[in-house]
């Protein structure tokens, strides 16, 4: 029989500390940005991107507030408490990875402290050595959707030029103390996210900028990001031997809506600036086609002289991605737009959806992974995928998802073809194997699991985990190396 999939292939899936941990306060952890994110039930599509409800008024009521009750990120799913019995659910899946983020506010409360809390450290340690127990390799984001909020509200986020410093002093923290354990890193999820949601993404508070420089505000603190993320990934490889580093984008592949050239031309700027965020930290230096949309918009980017040279010196060793849909764009403006994650583009007629109103597209995942490997020759990671439904618990207590399995074989399939067509492909992480808090909604009720958890949107229930149906079907994918979809 052909294999599928590379021997050595890594199945896994991916949570964030944000939505599972919970625990916000525990350990001396300092608050972040996640623990912001307030609970609003019924959010239309327009409000969809909840990220952006984030405004100084609520971050002060929210800051003085010690309850978890509105604020679901703070409750996470309890792994903080229950990360034995989930790693072991992960470990019986078959999982030869787990994808992983690391608090931030737990190493250092407010981000200024120069020796990382003990408590801290020690949670991150027990969980690497549950890992390993069963041979699970981990893959650590270092920052996903989360800062701490002490840094957000002295230097505006990502946007004050200090931070570089101290998210470099945190990366190497978690060098020096995880690296026997831990080989994948990966710097900013969905870094590209900072244009939609820069609060979540850099703790970037809008109304502080006028109008008229918030856009420069957002990219100058994307610079820093770059920079960091060049510096984090030099540390890297100099603390940690053999040591990968990857970059981590939204991949929204864009289609034009008709063959009308206008229309082309449209999905191609989409595109290319879609690329603008892994060229920097692959290629090490700002496409030529995004310095001159900055000039024309007038947006000064402040570099400092070694930027440049940085940037250079230490692109990342694969890219990673996550990828939920495609976008569709056309130039006709009375075409019905859709939610596409945290952003919006047409209603492409040819695709299903989720309740959510994210398209679902197997073929757009083949065709993203051979453009990306045809663009950068580079190995590949997809680190989140997977689909948010709502499931129901029968009266015998099973959870039947059959959408789930369907969703995720016809994304295999088009994973197999695009090995196929020659894409170095090393692994793949669902989003997520248990169901977590919702990054945009900030919902439990949009499940992503192979596993279910016993808590409500306002927090209600067990907390007890139970496999869906889709647990099994998973486990053998694995098993068999995806020769069995
Ligand atoms: C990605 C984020 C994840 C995650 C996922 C699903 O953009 O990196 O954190 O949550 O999307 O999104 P949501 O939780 O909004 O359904």
């Amino acid at each position: 029989m052909v294999e599928k999939f590379p021997k050595e292939f890594l199945w896994g899936g991916a949570i964030a500390a944000n939505q599972v941990e919970g625990a916000w306060n525990v350990g001396g952890k300092g608050l972040s940005v996640a623990d912001m994110a307030s609970y609003k039930s019924n959010l239309s599509v327009s409000d969809y991107a909840g990220h952006n409800k984030v405004t100084l008024e609520s971050i002060e009521k929210a800051s003085f507030d010690n309850s978890d009750d509105i604020y679901p990120k703070r409750r996470g799913i309890d792994f903080y408490h229950h990360y034995q019995e989930d790693i072991a659910l992960f470990a019986e899946l078959g999982f030869k990875t787990l994808r992983l983020s690391i608090a931030w506010t737990r190493l250092f409360p407010t981000g200024e402290e120069l020796e990382p809390n003990q408590a801290g450290l020690d949670f991150y340690t027990k969980v690497f050595e549950e890992l390993k127990k069963y041979e699970i390799e981990p893959i650590v984001t270092l920052s996903h959707y989360e800062m701490p909020l002490h840094l957000s509200l002295k230097y505006d986020g990502w946007y004050g030029r200090e931070v570089v410093t101290h998210f470099v002093r945190f990366s190497e923290a978690c060098f020096t103390h995880f690296g026997s354990y831990v080989k994948y890193w990966l710097t900013f999820n969905e870094i590209d996210s900072i244009t939609r949601h820069p609060f979540t993404t850099a703790g970037i508070i809008p109304e502080r900028f006028a109008d008229d420089k918030l856009e420069e505000a957002i990219y100058q603190a994307l610079h820093h990001q770059f920079v960091a993320s060049a510096l984090a990934t030099k540390s890297c490889h100099a603390i940690i031997p053999n040591s990968q580093v990857g970059c981590m984008i939204t991949k929204l592949t864009t289609y034009p809506h008709t063959c009308n050239p206008s229309d082309v031309e449209k999905a191609l700027y989409q595109n290319l600036n879609f690329n603008f965020y892994s060229d920097v930290q692959v290629f090490g230096e700002y496409p030529v086609m995004i310095e001159k949309l900055f000039e024309r918009k007038g947006i000064m980017i402040k570099m400092e002289e070694q930027d440049r040279e940085i940037l250079k010196e230490s692109p990342v060793d694969f890219i990673s991605f996550s990828y939920y849909m495609t976008l569709t764009e056309s130039t006709d403006p009375t075409l019905e737009r859709v939610a596409a994650n945290t952003a919006m583009g047409v209603r492409n007629p040819h695709l299903s959806e989720t309740e959510w109103g994210w398209q679902i597209d197997p073929k757009g995942l083949k065709i993203s992974l051979m453009e990306l490997y045809d663009r950068y020759k580079k190995p590949l990671f997809i680190v989140e995928n997977g689909m948010g439904a709502r499931d129901t618990v029968e009266e015998d207590g099973s959870i039947q998802d059959p959408y789930r399995i369907a969703y995720f074989r016809e994304h295999f399939k088009a994973m197999a073809e695009a090995i196929e067509m020659g894409v170095d492909l090393i692994g793949f992480t669902s989003w997520a194997p248990i169901d977590l808090v919702s990054a945009s909604t900030s919902q439990m009720s949009k499940r992503y699991g192979f596993i279910y958890v016993d808590q409500d949107d306002d927090g209600n229930g067990t907390l007890e985990r139970k496999k869906k149906a889709s647990f099994d079907w998973y486990q053998n994918v694995i098993k068999t190396n995806g020769n069995e979809l």
